[in-house]
């Protein structure tokens, strides 16, 4: 007899075999063997888990699909995974109320899928869309190129259902934008990474799908010219649903080393600019963009169909796994900067030395600076280059992660340069949610 035996509606892996996949997420840390994995099928198995963990002092670390990029699904001592994909619940749309109710085991690439049966439209778009779980999108909050335009995935949240440490799940909020009764609850769940409880499902806003796109490769002949072009998009009234760059490190791996499609991109740096809204692909639009870009828009080339336009995706949408591919050990980070403050965060990058490429999400700051010469780096100095960029993107109003979340990868840094009233405060918000300190403990905080 142990703490996991007998549990109702749920499967119990125990053998170090197949508990290996779940000691990883799609982040450089690696978790701890789990006391177990356990898959719940109905309530009935999370509120015997948290009574059990309760009494026996184990902690129940939540799973998606594990793509996650910060370590917040890996565990930590003591701790059993609950692996979510197992979840149950129905996936419905209602085109009425603009919304769209899924159990947190939905793929994110079902529910998008689902909303456009419907010629709607769910606008978070992670680069891991194909194969993470909606509940994982949610715990992290998770970002992606649309974001420039549609925000985040909490944005786009309307009520979530979520287990507390009652052992019970709860609901929070209704259908609708308009809800106003105290504060939002069901907000303070999102971006939590699961440490005041488990997301098991949530209802999100929709909104009618956009039926043109206008799709662009911007390549520059001077990196630094990218650099103003966001902010200056913006001041002039264009607000593109992506604008994605790889700087000129990134973009020659991408020619030498990448797949055919990417041997022949331009520039000597590149952007990937997309504007959805009624009227992009008219000649007046484009010709105002020309205007605006100028000398710029030398060698601007325009996607004239739909698989022109995926092929572009393609290669900004490979471009995560393609250097993981080449530098395993590489650490990538997600900072943030205002978008009017880029060309002072590079300078401020080439200042500190810190060997690195960037690529991601120009248009609103929220950079990938990878390095990739992690792994050799002595560790002491490795801390210090990332405390620096960390310290870099706070000085100009930034911060040290813009959509992947905190997780392990980050808690000490995040411990060390947030204001310790902000600690203060999500530790007593932690307390009241979770004094038994059973959800994800080791996380965030
Ligand atoms: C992306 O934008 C993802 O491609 C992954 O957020 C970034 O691997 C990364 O660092
Ligand atoms: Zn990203």
């Amino acid at each position: 007899m142990d703490a996991l035996t007998g549990l109702p509606e749920a499967t119990v892996i125990r053998d170090l075999e197949s508990m290996e996949p779940f000691l990883r997420d799609e982040s450089h840390v690696r978790g701890t063997l789990p006391l177990a994995v356990v898959k719940p099928r109905g309530p009935a198995a999370l509120k015997e888990l948290v009574r059990r963990a309760k009494a026996e002092g184990f902690g129940l670390v939540p799973r998606g699909a594990g793509t996650g990029k910060a370590g917040g699904c890996v565990p930590t001592e003591r701790t059993v995974v609950v692996d979510l994909s197992a979840w149950p619940g129905e996936l419905r749309v209602s085109p009425q109320d603009l919304c769209l109710s899924a159990p947190a085991s939905a793929l994110l690439r079902d529910v998008k899928a689902a909303a456009e049966g419907h010629r709607l439209f769910y606008p978070p778009d992670p680069n891991s869309w194909e194969s993470c779980a909606l509940g994982g999108t949610l715990a992290t909050n998770a970002g992606g190129p649309n974001a420039c335009k549609y925000g985040m995935t909490r944005h786009w949240v309307l009520s979530v259902d979520a287990l507390l440490e009652d052992g019970a799940v709860h609901s929070f909020g209704i259908s609708s934008v308009k809800n106003n009764a105290g504060p939002n609850l069901g907000q303070l769940l999102i971006g939590s990474e699961g440490i005041f409880g488990f997301i098991l499902g949530a209802t999100v806003r929709l909104l009618p799908q956009p039926r043109e796109f206008c799709t662009l490769l911007l390549p520059v002949k001077r990196w630094a010219d990218l650099l103003e072009l966001p902010g200056q998009l913006c001041a002039a009234g264009y607000l593109p649903s992506a604008f994605e760059f790889f700087d000129p490190a990134v973009l020659a791996e991408l020619r030498a080393h990448g797949p055919e499609e990417a041997r022949r991109l331009p520039g000597e740096a590149l952007a990937i600019l997309e504007f959805d809204e009624r009227g992009c692909t008219s000649e007046a639009f484009l010709a105002g963009l020309l205007d605006l870009l100028g000398p710029l828009a030398d060698g601007l080339e325009v996607a004239s169909d739909e698989r022109q336009r995926q092929g572009i995706w393609a290669v900004r949408r490979l471009t995560s796994a393609f250097l993981k591919e080449r530098h395993p050990r590489k650490v990538s980070e997600d900072i943030v900067v205002p978008r009017s403050r880029l060309g002072e965060f590079f300078a401020g990058l080439e200042r500190l030395d810190i060997p690195s490429v960037s690529y991601g999400h120009l248009g609103d700051g929220n950079l990938h600076v990878n390095l990739l010469a992690a792994g050799e780096t002595e560790p002491a100095l490795l801390d210090q280059q990332l405390m620096d960029l960390f310290r870099l993107a706070l000085r100009l109003g930034g911060t040290l992660s813009g959509e992947h979340g905190i997780g392990i990868a980050k808690r000490d840094a995040f411990l060390a340069l947030s204001d310790p009233a902000h600690i203060q405060v999500l530790r007593r918000l932690k307390q009241a949610l979770d004094p038994c300190g059973i959800f994800n403990p080791g996380k965030v905080i």
